[in-house]
């Protein structure tokens, strides 16, 4: 089976940002996906450089558009190996085969009668390069640009577009995936529910001499979208390359929501009248600000990709893009948003997943990986989460809701940090008796990190690779190399030799003119207060305004107290067995106020993502909330509850 994944043809009138490089993490990430999955895979990538823009911007720097164009479309080749993209191949508009494809086709769409001549009146916007009708200006001005559009008379030639229309309706009705997320595709239909117009499809050389000559008349250029959209055919070869028969039933587009019309409804209809069959899946992606504004560069808020990866590296913004962003959403970025992706998700649940199981499997089975002997519960716990992550992970991945199968993926790492919490490999290896049982348990948590490896790899190449080298696996292998075979329990060799690697997320600080973070465990200076609590690192003081996103990184649930004892030695903390709705031990700074008999039985709120930490010699999973108050001159804790009974584990919004 092939895959053939395409990302939009930038315009070269601007440099490389966040917006271009997501969208490209995006398609190269689903490449490597369905590389993973057996397939074989086309990923393609390229600059648009023909059009009115790019002829200005040449203009404004004072040299030719081929001078300018091959400086630009430069920039963006040299990206992607930045962001460890690797498109199997770069198609530029100016590429000769390029121009002859589109020549030969615009002769054909002339001949069969569906280009015609005619005079135009219309209302151009050159930000989008395209006519735009009264409906979708807003205030008279283009939503998109902000610009109002020229009024242009001209004459031009036409494809006519209309006659495809109910084609295109017939298609997407009985094709609900053609157009991804459902909005769009909902959005496109009721564009199509109006009489489609014909498209303008050429510039008058009068006004443009930078793009495709007519092949029919020489005193007009190719309008740039006609051109554009053909990239996708003549960068496979059309018509008669191998590459175009293997590929082409398998396309699939992937743009943000700017460029929905033209790919939704030119690029169909174009093709419907070239007679070649119609894309697979358009997948459609909504816009990133920045900091909550739009990026812009009188703003001088554009986030460039080689200073992203410079600064936090390329697999934390590969991971962080793609887990922020619900595809076919906004999203915005932010430098503490990051970090905190950063610190939370990578350094503290994976990164250290990964040096204290290999930390142990060092220190207690001579770095090699044991046999698995002796099954327990909370094995079957762990094999059960590795199991329903990878069916999760498969189907999100395919369906482009990578922020979904990266949560199934951060699923099963949270059950493996709890799985060494619950088993207690440093208390196994002390007692000589219990060594099979040790070897089991570092044998699991061994095979975790191997999925881990296998899954993570069309995300993060580079984080994938280094683990791969810690755990003793080489690239090629079978088990990290493919989902079929490498995607069942028990793939890591018994005997493996595992080597030391350096960490593989270190934290970094926050950025202290960025609001303070709604959860920053490991704030120090926060500890003091949080004690009063549960005595562990927690959440910070409201002594600044946060956003909402990062209230959203707070989970909260209800728990319910299913027993409680007293930590010998302490006066202040109480040991919770909780259910929230799995089983958890939560130690909570409450015992002054509650004895052990008046908790069991109460619901209380927790924070559930809470780093654990060890508390007068007992893991803490979390922290359970309550308020502070005075009874009678004594400072009081009063836990709090809901006010109806709802089952253990309700998140609270
Ligand atoms: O439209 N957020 O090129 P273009 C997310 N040449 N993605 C963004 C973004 C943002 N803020 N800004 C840009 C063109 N993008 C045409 C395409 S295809 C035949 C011709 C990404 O340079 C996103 O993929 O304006 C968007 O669709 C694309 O860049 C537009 O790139």
């Amino acid at each position: 089976m092939t895959t053939y994944i395409t990302t939009p043809i930038y315009y070269v009138n601007a440099q490389p940002h966040l917006g271009h490089a997501y969208t490209t993490i995006v398609a190269d990430t689903y490449s490597r996906f369905m590389r993973l999955c057996g397939e074989r895979v086309r990923l393609q990538t390229g600059t648009d450089e023909h059009g009115d823009k790019i002829a200005e911007a040449a203009e404004c720097e004072g040299v030719s558009p081929r001078e300018y164009v091959d400086r630009i479309s430069g920039m963006f080749r040299k990206t992607w190996p930045l962001l460890e993209v690797e498109p199997d191949h770069f198609i530029r508009t100016t590429d000769p085969e390029h121009i002859s494809t589109v020549q030969a086709i615009l002769q054909r769409v002339h001949d069969q009668g569906d280009i015609y001549f005619d005079k135009y009146t219309g209302l151009y916007c050159k930000g989008c390069e395209r006519f735009l009708t009264e409906k979708e200006l807003v205030d008279g001005l283009c939503p998109d640009h902000q610009q109002a559009p020229l009024e242009i008379s001209e004459q031009n030639y036409f494809f006519r577009m209309s006659r495809y229309q109910q084609q295109l309706i017939d298609h997407i009705k009985e094709n609900p995936e053609f157009i991804t997320p459902e909005r769009y595709r909902n959005e496109v239909l009721s564009f199509l529910s109006e009489p489609l117009e014909d498209l303008c499809i050429s510039r008058p050389t009068s006004r443009l001499t930078w793009g495709i000559p007519l092949p029919f008349d020489e005193n007009f250029v190719t309008y740039v979208w006609f051109d554009a959209l053909i990239n996708y055919l003549t960068g496979i070869g059309y018509p008669e390359g191998p590459d175009f028969e293997d590929f082409w039933g398998a396309a699939e587009h992937v743009i943000a929501k700017d460029i929905l019309k033209p790919h939704a409804i030119y690029w169909p209809t174009m093709l419907l009248a070239m007679g070649v069959p119609l894309y697979q899946r358009l997948h459609v992606h909504g816009y990133w600000n920045v900091d909550e504004t739009k990026m812009s560069k009188s703003i001088g808020n554009v986030v460039r990709p080689e200073e992203l990866v410079e600064e936090y590296g390329v697999d934390t913004l590969r991971y962080f893009t793609l887990r922020e962003m619900s595809f076919g959403l906004d999203a915005s970025f932010s430098s503490d948003g990051i970090i905190t992706r950063k610190n939370s998700d990578l350094a503290n649940d994976l990164g250290n997943l990964f040096s204290r199981s290999l930390a142990m499997l060092t220190k207690y089975v001579d770095a090699t990986v044991p046999p698995h002997t002796v099954d327990d519960e909370s094995d079957v716990l762990l094999r059960k989460t590795a199991a329903s992550m990878l069916v999760s992970y498969r189907q999100h991945m395919a369906n482009f809701e990578f922020h979904r199968g990266l949560r199934a993926v951060w699923e099963l790492i949270s059950q493996a940090n709890k799985y060494i919490v619950v088993n207690e490999p440093w208390a196994l290896a002390k007692d000589p008796e219990k060594a099979s049982r040790l070897g089991s348990v570092l044998y699991n948590l061994a095979e975790t990190l191997r999925l881990l490896t296998l899954v993570l790899r069309p995300v993060m190449p580079g984080t994938s690779a280094k683990m791969a080298a810690g755990l003793g696996l080489v690239e090629d292998d079978q088990s990290i190399s493919n989902l079929e075979t490498g995607g069942v329990w028990g793939g890591i060799p018994v005997g493996t030799r595992l080597q030391s690697i350096e960490s593989l997320f270190p934290r970094m600080d926050q950025k202290k003119k960025q609001p303070v973070a709604a959860v920053n465990q490991q704030k120090k200076s926060n500890k003091k207060s949080s004690a009063k609590v549960n005595g562990e690192g927690a959440l910070a003081q409201a002594e600044n305004i946060i956003t909402f996103d990062q209230v959203q990184k707070l989970e909260l649930r209800v728990a319910e107290i299913v027993s409680a004892e007293r930590i010998k030695k302490s006066d202040r903390l109480l040991k919770l067995t909780v259910m929230a709705p799995e089983e958890r031990i939560i130690v909570a700074g409450i015992a002054e106020s509650y004895s052990p008999e008046e908790v069991v039985g109460q619901q209380v709120i927790i924070v559930a993502n809470l780093q654990p930490v060890k508390l007068m010699g007992v893991v803490s999973q979390g922290m359970v909330l309550a308020a502070k108050t005075e009874v009678n001159g004594e400072s009081r804790l009063v836990l709090t509850t809901v006010s109806t009974p709802v089952p253990p584990g309700s998140g609270v919004a």
